[in-house]
C-alpha cells in the first residue's frame, strides 16, 4: 500500500495523517462478495486474512471450502482451496492432511453444513485429533436455502420451515456442537467468539489465531466457533441482528475457550484415552 508522502506546506494532509491504521490483508481479493448486507461472513473472512498473513501461512495453506453461503470463500481469498460436498469439509481435509502432511489445513463450514449434515465428519475429525484448524459460523439458521431451522436454531426462532418458532417438544434442543466436541480428546483447542461488536471481534481474532498455532505447534483439531447473524433468515435489519446476536443468541451459546490443552500437551480426558499421535508434526 502506497501512503502519501506530505510535501512542505501540504497543510491540507499533515504528517500526522498519513499515519497507516489498517490494510487490507493482500490475502484478502480486492473485490466485492455476494453477502448480504451486514452479513457476517465478511468480517470472518477478514480476520482469517488477518491472521494467516501475520502467521506468514497463505502460501502453506489449503482450505476446504462449504455448502453455504460461505461456498464462494475460494473467490475471497488468496490460498489453496478445495470445495467439499455438503458437510465433508473434515473429511476432504482428512485426505489433504494425510498427502500433504507439510500443509497448514483449514476448514471453513456454516452451522448447517457442520452440525447438520456433516455431524459425523466433525465428530470422527475431532476424535481422531486430525491436526486441522476448523472455523465455524454459527448464524443459527440454513442462510444459503431460504432461511431454514438448523440444530443450532434458538427455541422460539421463526425460520421458514418452524413459522411458529422453533418448539422443543417437537423439534429438539439447540446444539452446543462446540462443547460437544471439545470433550474429545482430540481436540486440543475449542473456544466460541462472535462478531457481534468491535471488542469482540478482537477477541474472535486471538481464538483463531492461536487455533492456527496449534496447528503450527504440532497439537490436534483446533476449532473456532464463531456467532454470527443473517439478517436475511432472521428477518431483521442488519443493525436488529446484530442486537439479537449480542443477546439471546450469546446468551444461548456462551463465549470463551471452552479447552486448550495446548499445542505440545498430551490431550487426556478421564477416558483413559492416549493422545493421539502426530508424527510429522
Ligand atoms: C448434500 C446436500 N444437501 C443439501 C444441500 C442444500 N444446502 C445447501 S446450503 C445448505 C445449508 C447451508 O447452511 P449453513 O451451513 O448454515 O450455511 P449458511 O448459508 O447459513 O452460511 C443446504 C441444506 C446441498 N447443497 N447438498
Ligand atoms: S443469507 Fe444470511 S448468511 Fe447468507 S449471505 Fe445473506 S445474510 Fe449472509
Ligand atoms: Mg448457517
Amino acid at each position: 500500500m502506497t501512503l502519501h508522502t506530505p510535501e512542505p506546506g501540504d497543510a491540507a494532509r499533515p504528517a500526522a495523517a498519513a499515519r497507516l491504521v489498517y490494510a487490507k490483508p493482500d490475502v484478502l481479493r480486492d473485490r466485492s462478495t455476494h453477502y448480504c448486507p451486514g452479513c457476517g461472513h465478511g468480517v470472518v473472512h477478514r480476520l482469517l486474512a488477518e491472521v494467516l498473513t501475520e502467521l506468514d501461512l497463505p502460501s502453506h495453506t489449503i482450505a476446504v471450502a462449504p455448502v453455504g453461503c460461505a461456498v464462494f470463500a475460494y473467490d475471497y481469498l488468496e490460498v489453496d482451496f478445495v470445495e467439499a460436498p455438503h458437510g465433508r469439509a473434515p473429511a476432504v481435509a482428512t485426505g489433504i492432511r494425510r498427502v500433504r502432511p507439510e500443509a497448514f489445513v483449514l476448514t471453513y463450514q456454516g452451522d448447517g453444513d457442520l452440525a447438520a449434515i456433516g455431524t459425523a465428519e466433525i465428530v470422527h475429525a475431532a476424535a481422531r485429533g486430525e491436526r486441522i484448524t476448523a472455523i465455524f459460523v454459527n448464524n443459527g439458521i440454513y442462510g444459503m436455502t431460504g432461511g431454514q431451522m438448523a440444530p443450532t436454531t434458538l427455541l422460539g426462532q421463526r425460520t421458514t420451515s418452524s413459522p411458529n418458532g422453533r418448539d422443543a417438544a417437537l423439534m429438539g434442543y439447540p446444539i452446543r456442537i462446540t462443547e460437544m466436541l471439545a470433550q474429545l480428546p482430540g481436540v486440543t483447542y475449542a473456544a466460541r467468539g462472535t462478531i457481534a461488536d468491535v471488542a469482540s471481534i478482537g477477541k474472535l481474532k486471538a481464538m483463531i489465531k492461536r487455533a492456527c498455532q496449534v496447528q503450527i505447534e504440532g497439537g490436534g483439531f483446533a476449532l473456532v466457533e464463531a456467532l454470527s447473524n443473517c439478517p436475511v433468515g432472521w428477518g431483521m435489519t442488519p443493525q436488529q441482528s446484530i442486537e439479537h446476536l449480542k443477546g439471546p443468541v450469546v446468551e444461548a451459546y456462551p463465549l470463551g475457550v471452552i479447552v486448550d490443552r495446548g499445542a505440545t500437551v498430551a490431550p487426556t480426558l478421564d477416558l483413559g484415552c492416549p493422545a493421539p499421535a502426530h508424527p510429522e508434526a
